[in-house]
């Protein structure tokens, strides 16, 4: 059922009125559930098929994250999104380089301790393997006209929540993917040419899992372990 529009000045702004579909009592039951067992399917798989994903699934998914609430609406993020093989190889060769270091040496032994159930090591295969890269950068401010600076707010929390939406996105596609963060990560803004006000956040491989796929066998905390009632 659709409702009329409606609009109104706020402080001299437009503001329209908002509606959203009625849902029963038993649909939220139901559709929360169905949300849920989705969600708990994903896992973050270091596996990938080489077979290639459409650009418009990609393109959906890039808007799914881009509907994300931002600090004062700025919408601080942006979303590379990579298919090419030479630059997927650039990125593989800049992030291992990194983690070879980071394995040996730079991160602690207690760090170390703590990923290997994992499985995790300097060899990112996935980045040329998957059919897609998206790394995804914070803008730090907006570049002004005349070159001034105009500040974001809360860019981290902004682009974490929009990470978190492409991520679920991901999954109700029916992909998978990983939050890989390569570190120091500046070597994306080379690779990829990126303007001074943007800062590499988080790199996603996206793509369907390998047939041969296997993720560590690990727990969920339970509800009563992540969440308080205060009734
Ligand atoms: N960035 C490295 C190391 C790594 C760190 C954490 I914390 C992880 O949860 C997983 C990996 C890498 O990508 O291998």
């Amino acid at each position: 059922m659709s409702q009329e529009q409606r609009s109104k000045l706020i402080n001299g702004y437009r503001h329209i009125s908002y509606h959203q579909e009625y849902y029963t009592s038993e649909e939220m039951e139901l559709r929360s559930k169905q949300y849920l067992d989705l969600l708990t399917k994903r896992r973050s798989v270091r596996h990938f098929s080489s077979e290639p994903v459409s650009k418009s699934i990609i393109r959906n998914i890039i808007l799914s994250a881009g509907t994300a609430p931002s600090g004062a609406h700025k919408q601080p993020w942006k979303f590379c999104a990579v298919s090419s093989e030479a630059i997927k190889k650039k990125i593989r060769k800049a992030a291992e380089k990194e983690e070879k270091e980071n394995y040996s040496g730079r991160m602690s032994e207690s760090w170390l301790r703590d990923l290997a159930p994992l499985g995790t090591d300097d060899n990112k295969e996935f980045l040329e393997i998957a059919p897609w890269l998206i790394i995804v950068f914070k803008e730090i401010y907006e570049p002004g006209e005349g070159g001034e600076k105009h500040k974001n707010y809360y860019v981290n929390e902004s682009v974490g929540i929009a990470c978190g939406m492409l991520i679920s996105a991901i999954q109700n596609a029916g992909l998978v993917t990983l939050t890989h963060t390569p570190s120091p990560m500046n070597f994306l803004t080379t690779v990829l040419n990126r303007p001074e006000n943007e800062r590499a956040f988080l790199l996603l491989p996206v793509g369907h899992p390998a047939q041969d796929a296997y993720v560590p066998d690990l727990q969920r905390k339970s509800l009563y372990d992540i969440a308080e009632f205060y009734e």
